[in-house]
């Protein structure tokens, strides 16, 4: 039957941040689908109980654990101590990210910096330590959050561009390597999201909202469980032989040149 491709009892998935907004999000709808949950904080320990217990009240039993996605070494030997306390995982969500809206004449090198090293160097970091168990396995999925950004520059986020389109190529670079050990390599492309991250951005009033309602067709931000259906699908056996994709998920956003400001 199609839809029992689609369920991942059984399978453990690691969402890294995922302690808010579309990482959380996207944790709630694996775990729906059946999923162990495992999110990881850096800042805070607060934080991390917060977020467990905002699954819980979704009903999920999500695991929690308090690393450094950036430092290799901590990565290392926090996925061993998942892997060995909540069992292999299956599925890698590479989620935690940063951005930082400065013009490129403004921005510091630590900035610019900062966002690469958690945008673009995390990812890599993390699958790294993730892929050995999953080519031990001869299974796995790992599924990247890009963004729209991967595709199409602003004002003022060059460091998240560069990096989220540096995540889109290092998305297809893995699923060529790692494609013939059964693992699928891809990427998810959120478009506007009504999140905390967008909040500055979504001000009534402000030209950017307005901006944003009349260059994408859906006409409106997307609302985090949106994702849902897409992170499923690129976690479940139903994406077995899609590889190096990244799935837009975007209102139409990047399906059109826009349209004429309402005059
Ligand atoms: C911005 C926004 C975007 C979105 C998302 C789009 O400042 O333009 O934050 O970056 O958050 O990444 O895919």
């Amino acid at each position: 039957m199609i839809l029992d491709k689609f369920n991942l009892k059984g399978k453990t998935a690691f969402i890294s941040g995922a302690t808010h907004g579309l990482g959380m999000a996207m944790a709630k709808a694996l775990g729906e689908a059946g999923a162990t949950i495992v999110i990881n904080g850096h800042s805070s320990q607060e934080k991390i109980d917060d977020a467990l217990k905002e699954y819980q009240k979704a009903g999920i039993h999500a695991h929690g654990y308090r690393f450094n996605v950036t430092d290799e070494k901590e990565v290392e030997s926090y996925i061993q101590r998942i892997e060995k306390e909540m069992g292999a995982i299956d599925i890698l969500v590479n989620n935690a990210g940063i951005i930082k809206r400065i013009p490129i004449v403004e921005m510091p090198l630590s900035e610019w910096e900062e966002v690469i090293r958690t945008d673009l160097t995390s990812p890599f970091i993390v699958s790294k330590a993730v892929v050995s168990g999953m080519i031990r396995r001869k299974k796995g999925k790992i599924i990247h959050v890009c963004s729209m950004m991967s595709e199409l520059g602003r004002d003022t986020v060059a460091a998240y561009a560069a990096a989220k389109g540096g995540l889109k190529m290092l998305t297809r670079s893995m699923a060529t390597e790692w494609a013939k050990h059964n693992i699928q390599v891809n990427g998810i492309g959120p478009g506007y999201f009504a999140t905390s991250q967008t909040a500055p951005l979504r001000v009534a009033g402000n030209s950017f909202h307005e901006f944003i309602l009349n260059r994408t067709p859906a006409g409106r931000w997307g609302e985090p469980d949106e994702l849902g259906g897409a992170v499923v699908f690129l976690a479940s056996d139903a994406s077995d032989f899609v590889n190096g994709q990244i799935l837009y998920v975007d209102g139409g956003i990047l399906a059109t040149i826009g349209k004429p400001m309402e005059e």
